[in-house]
């Protein structure tokens, strides 16, 4: 397998013809995006289907080629891979980007979405929109937003159905402080490392529980070594899909509208495979035995208020989350 680096400079190739002043043609070959998920996972999918949009609207000229499962390290360095050129693009959650980019926050908070219309609706007004243009400061040009469900809890210990039960145990967390806030005032402690090392860690009692939707528990497999799946849906948090600024601004302006219209078409073909992604998991894992649990979400939404008022803080943060909750019933 190879290195990181060996990764790195092969991407450099392969983003060649769009990123690099020398090289003859800015216009062809493939756009190399990562993404933390195996092949057939809904965002992966989502992301070749831009790749098949944009080959057929230029006789192959552009392409994407995605690299799933990881292959370059935590999606916080996917994100800084691609801000310097090292990766055309990125699939992330937007928890990666919560500790530098505070109009992140608003989508990230527990309990902020009542289900997942109200989710959808919020991600495809102008919100998603500042959200992924505020994204630009950091060398990122967000390209569209995807859906990531529910996120629940799930551990090694025992059923979670007060925050009470979640006291002393050891719960991996994405690298956000938002998350680590919310981890902590449920009682638990947070520990945050990346998805791709959460089985071995579950394994070797380095934690007791992570957090996550049905379709990442299943796929990672980590209801084997963590059984039990509490309810608490605590988190919508979505995720995004950006490219690299080097690489944007090696395009021409009609292959960036034309990669923009990819993008947004993707969405509604990621949302289909999404619903069907969290049922088949949702089976599967019904399937295998796990332990799974309903929670009635009040004690822990209770629970979430210090950590709404330490995250959100600025003028803009406070407008995007009373216009949020104002989308609720909409
Ligand atoms: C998943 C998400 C990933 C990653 C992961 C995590 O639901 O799709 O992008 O953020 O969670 O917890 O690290």
């Amino acid at each position: 397998m190879l290195n990181r680096r060996e990764l790195i400079a092969g991407m450099g190739l392969l983003a060649c013809p769009f990123v690099m002043g020398g090289c003859e043609s800015r216009l062809s070959g493939f756009l190399s995006s990562s993404d933390t998920h195996p092949d057939g996972y809904p965002t992966v999918e989502a992301v070749r289907f831009i790749g098949s949009y944009l080959a057929d609207r230029t006789n192959g000229r552009l392409d994407v080629k995605v690299f799933p499962g990881g292959q370059f390290g935590s999606e916080t360095d996917t994100l800084e891979i691609a801000s310097f050129g090292g990766l055309d693009m990125t699939r992330v959650n937007l928890a990666p980007l919560n500790s530098i980019e505070g109009t992140t926050i608003a989508l990230s908070l527990p309990f902020i979405f009542r289900s997942t219309s109200h989710m959808r609706r919020v991600v495809d007004s102008e919100i998603g929109d500042e959200v992924l243009a505020s994204l630009a400061r950091h060398g990122l040009i967000g390209l569209c937003i995807y859906d990531s469900g529910e996120r629940s809890v799930y551990n090694n210990r025992r059923p979670i159905v007060t925050p009470d039960d979640l006291r002393g145990l050891k719960l991996r967390v994405p690298a956000s402080d938002l998350y680590i806030a919310m981890i902590n005032a449920l009682g638990a402690n947070a520990v945050p490392i990346p998805l791709g090392e959460v089985y071995q860690a579950l394994a070797q009692g380095v934690i007791d529980g992570a957090e996550n939707n049905w379709p990442s528990l299943e796929s990672g497999r980590h209801y084997e070594v963590a059984p039990f799946y509490s309810l608490t849906n605590h988190l919508m948090t979505p995720e995004v899909l950006v490219m690299g600024k080097p690489t944007w601004d090696g395009l021409t302006q009609a292959e960036q509208l034309l990669v923009r219209e990819a993008a947004k078409a993707s969405v509604d073909v990621m949302r289909q495979a999404w619903d069907q992604r969290v049922n088949d998991a949702r089976a599967a894992l019904v399937n295998a035995g796990i332990r799974i649990n309903a929670v009635d979400p009040e004690p822990f939404a209770e629970r979430m208020k210090p950590v709404w008022n330490r995250f959100i803080v600025t003028d803009r943060q406070r407008s995007q989350v009373a216009r949020i909750l104002a989308m609720a019933e909409a």
